[in-house]
């Protein structure tokens, strides 16, 4: 396989795109790509500041590579989840995850001369993510919900505290496929009117924005690869039979007989979802929201946030 523009060895073959590139034009279409997709979205501009929830795993990394190549102003945010030894949440799974991740960010950061911002669940807390979620009983024996939640506030938090007007994540075109086949599968109506590249600000709560949703999982594998990023190459124990991943390999089954179909299948609702056409009410409307007396971040429960009111019953546990 040839590259389609010039005649080296391809590097990646985009069947979806009917297109094969060598290293070199690679390295420079997927940039290219992501400035289209930017301004197609209307993500963010260069005035403006970026955070780049950065995970230490290929997506996030690449993201935040990306993003310094275009010449946009983007500081990493690193989440330490204390996802490292073994809890009775995660029978034996004391692999280091939180700890190698962590550390191939900052390598990453201090191999670029860019700003990483780190915080620590634990320290800043009390308890690390998978102990919060053993106190808090929350989502049947996994710290996924407690994570996701910890996430959300903490990643919206840095951004109001420290004035970055966008928050950027690394999903891409599988987990967004994955995503939307979840949402479809069950018509959660709400999930899917505000499922896009582009979730505009609404008060108290910063842009959040996807600038790799169109790229598939292995498109970054391969940017990685030829950028020579190092990256965690294993999931947090956490994500092994999760729905998600489950969705993916479906999802990965109907590409091997029809490439490009994930692709459309986003790309379609992307579509649909403009016109006004999903067949449901279009009330994108974020619930009545009102500040946490706590944190002052937005939330429609009636006193503290739900972020607020784990870590209140966390302290109370711990104390007793
Ligand atoms: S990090 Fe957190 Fe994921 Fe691990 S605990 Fe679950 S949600 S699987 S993306
Ligand atoms: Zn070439
Ligand atoms: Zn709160």
């Amino acid at each position: 396989m040839k590259c389609k523009k010039c005649d080296l060895k391809a590097h990646v073959n985009m069947r979806q795109h009917k297109m094969a590139l060598c290293k070199e034009h690679y390295l420079e279409w997927i940039p290219e790509q992501t400035e289209r997709f930017i301004k197609k979205y209307g993500m963010f501009t260069h005035d403006e500041k970026v955070l780049v929830a950065v995970s230490g795993g290929k997506d996030s990394l690449a993201l935040w590579d990306i993003l310094h190549r275009l010449g946009y102003q983007a500081d990493g945010l690193y989440l330490g989840l204390g996802i490292d030894t073994s809890t009775s949440l995660s029978a034996g799974s004391g692999i280091g995850y939180s700890h190698e991740s962590q550390r191939l960010a900052q390598k990453f950061a201090d191999e670029k001369g860019l700003t990483l911002h780190v915080v620590d669940i634990e320290r800043e807390y009390g308890q690390s993510i998978p102990v919060l979620a053993e106190i808090s009983h929350r989502g049947h024996g996994k710290p996924c919900a407690v994570c996701g939640l910890a996430k959300r506030h903490e990643m919206n938090r840095i951004a109001r505290d420290l004035g970055y007007a966008v928050l950027a994540t690394g999903h891409n075109l599988d987990d967004e496929a994955a995503v939307l086949f979840g949402n479809t599968l069950n018509w959660s109506s709400e999930y899917l009117l505000r499922q896009g590249p582009v979730l505009p600000s609404a008060d108290g709560l910063a842009r959040k924005v996807k600038p790799l949703c169109r790229f598939y999982e292995r498109e970054m594998t391969a940017y990685c690869l030829a950028r020579g990023i190092e990256y965690i190459y294993e999931e947090c124990p956490f994500a092994e039979g999760s729905q998600s991943i489950y969705y993916k390999e479906l999802l990965n089954q109907l590409e091997t007989t029809r490439p490009g179909a994930k692709l459309i299948f986003y790309l379609k609702f992307l579509e649909a979802r403009k016109r006004g056409d999903l067949f449901i009410e279009q009330n994108i409307e974020r619930a009545h929201l009102h500040p946490c007396p706590k944190c002052g971040q937005p939330t429609s429960a009636p006193d503290l946030c739900s972020f607020c009111r784990m870590i209140e019953k966390a302290k109370a546990v711990s104390v007793s």
